[in-house]
Formats: C-alpha cells, sequence, structure tokens
C-alpha cells in the first residue's frame, strides 16, 4: 500500500517553486526618471501668443517638443504664475514643461 503523505509532500513542494517572480517595476522608475532628467535640460523655441495671468496659462505657438509633440499653438499652465509678469505677446521665449504638460523652466530669448 503506498503511503499518502509521499504524494501530499511533492505536490507542496512543486507548487512552492511556482512563485511569482516580480521584479520590472524598480527598472521602470529608472527609466521614467531618466526620462524626465532629458526633458529638463531640453529648452523648446516657442512665441508668446496670449497671456492669461488669473488663469496661471500662457499660449504660445511652439515647434516640435521632446515629448514627441509637434509644432503648433496652445495653452500650457506655468508652474509659477509670477512667471506670467515678464511675459506679453510676441514675446519670444525658450520653454520645458513636464508629463503634465505644465511649463516648469521658463526664460525669456532674443
Ligand atoms: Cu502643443
Amino acid at each position: 500500500m503506498k503511503n499518502p503523505f509521499t504524494l501530499i509532500t511533492v505536490a507542496a513542494f512543486a507548487a512552492g517553486l511556482a512563485a511569482p517572480v516580480l521584479a520590472a517595476d524598480k527598472m521602470e522608475h529608472m527609466d521614467h526618471g531618466a526620462m524626465h532628467a532629458a526633458a529638463d535640460a531640453a529648452l523648446t523655441d516657442g512665441l508668446v501668443k496670449k497671456v492669461d495671468k488669473s488663469g496661471g496659462k500662457l499660449t504660445v505657438s511652439h515647434g516640435p517638443l521632446p515629448s514627441g509633440m509637434p509644432g503648433m499653438t496652445m495653452a500650457f499652465r506655468v508652474k509659477d504664475a509670477v512667471w506670467l509678469d515678464s511675459m506679453k505677446e510676441g514675446q519670444k521665449i525658450r520653454f520645458a514643461i513636464d508629463d503634465k504638460m505644465t511649463i516648469v523652466r521658463l526664460e525669456a530669448a532674443k
């Protein structure tokens, strides 16, 4: 007669070997950080079309962005509305946006 406890032990051991392996999460975070560093470094040329101080927004005609956005005219939120005090229509700028399309760097250009 076979010993039923032997079969149960083997089954439990096999199930233990099938434990899931979760290791991909950390690498994704590293890549995300690298993307941010690249985006922060790259300033894009733009031309101010409209200044919305109360809304904290700047409408900009811009060339292609590092994020892959093609050139267009659009309104961006600005990280610090105080920056808009020195902006006016027709002002040339250099700027960078974050992944939420907020302008996080803004400087006047000649
Ligand atoms: Cu755009």
